[in-house]
């Protein structure tokens, strides 16, 4: 750890408020260059935290920055996690208000619900496809507090890694008879597709992207307990959206799910 406890707390509020309040500000550091990993997984924690304090519950786990696509697209070379909080959650079909984010960005994902706890280190894919009770189609919203969405990796971490909304929809398909790596995936946005992939452009395997998270939890003692869902990470690229879209994700073998946006 680089920072001092106070300033964890700092700059957690800091975030936090420019969430909730869809305010942009520069990453943190560039105030803060001695950061380190483990200082921006404090952060995210502690704006965790606030959340609960406030009486607000955590209902799920994210994978980011999982697919080449989306390390290229965002200029950094590892994968992250963040949190899901319960006012994230959008019904499929439902509408986001633009007004309460920044600069929202879509984001096709295939999401995971455990059936049994995963701990690292050592988690594996076979474990993984063990303890999964199903997969749904799922599109996250992400909203980088950072101006124009330019961070690295520290700055992006302790902001939840953008962290914003998700929607999950289709059916709820256990993976026995379904190959993940080779579901193939297109996104709409009004009605014309501009996103197109495979689950494998997630490191392979999108549940290797789930091993690595509980590899990653597991250096920090916890693990993912049954009953999580989890997102994968984004497919493709995101894709920026606006007051007025529409997004509908399909997914081979596991349905449709579709947001909008006013
Ligand atoms: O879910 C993701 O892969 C996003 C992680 C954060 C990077 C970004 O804002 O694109
Ligand atoms: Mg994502």
């Amino acid at each position: 750890m680089a920072l001092a406890p106070e300033i964890i707390a700092r700059l957690a509020e800091h975030l936090e408020i420019c969430e909730l309040e869809a305010r942009d500000t520069t990453k943190i550091t560039d105030d803060h260059p001695t950061m380190d990993m483990e200082d921006a997984y404090s952060v995210q924690y502690a704006i965790r935290a606030r959340k609960i304090a406030r009486g607000g519950r955590v209902v799920g786990l994210k994978a980011g920055l999982t697919s080449r696509a989306k390390m290229k697209q965002m200029n950094v070379s590892e994968p992250s996690y963040g949190f899901l909080a319960d006012y994230f959650a959008v019904q499929d079909g439902g509408e986001v208000n633009c007004a309460e984010l920044i600069h929202p960005r879509v984001e096709p994902e295939i999401a995971f619900v455990t059936k049994a706890a995963l701990k690292g280190p050592g988690c594996h894919i076979g474990a993984v496809l063990a303890a999964t009770d199903f997969v749904v189609p799922a599109i996250e919203i992400i909203d980088s507090r950072y101006r124009d969405f330019k961070f690295d990796l520290k700055s992006v971490v302790a902001d939840n890694c953008s962290s914003s909304r998700f929607v999950v929809g289709g059916s709820a398909t256990p993976i026995d008879d379904l190959d993940l790596r080779t579901l193939g995936i297109v996104l709409e946005k009004n009605g014309v597709p501009v996103a197109i992939g495979a689950g494998a452009a997630v490191l392979g395997h999108p549940a290797a992207a789930i091993a690595m998270l509980a590899n990653m939890l597991g250096r920090r003692g916890e693990e993912i307990p049954a009953g999580t869902l989890i997102l994968s990470g984004g497919i493709t690229e995101a894709v920026a959206v606006e007051a007025g879209d529409a997004i509908t994700l399909r997914i081979q073998s596991l349905g449709t799910v579709s947001v909008r946006f006013g």
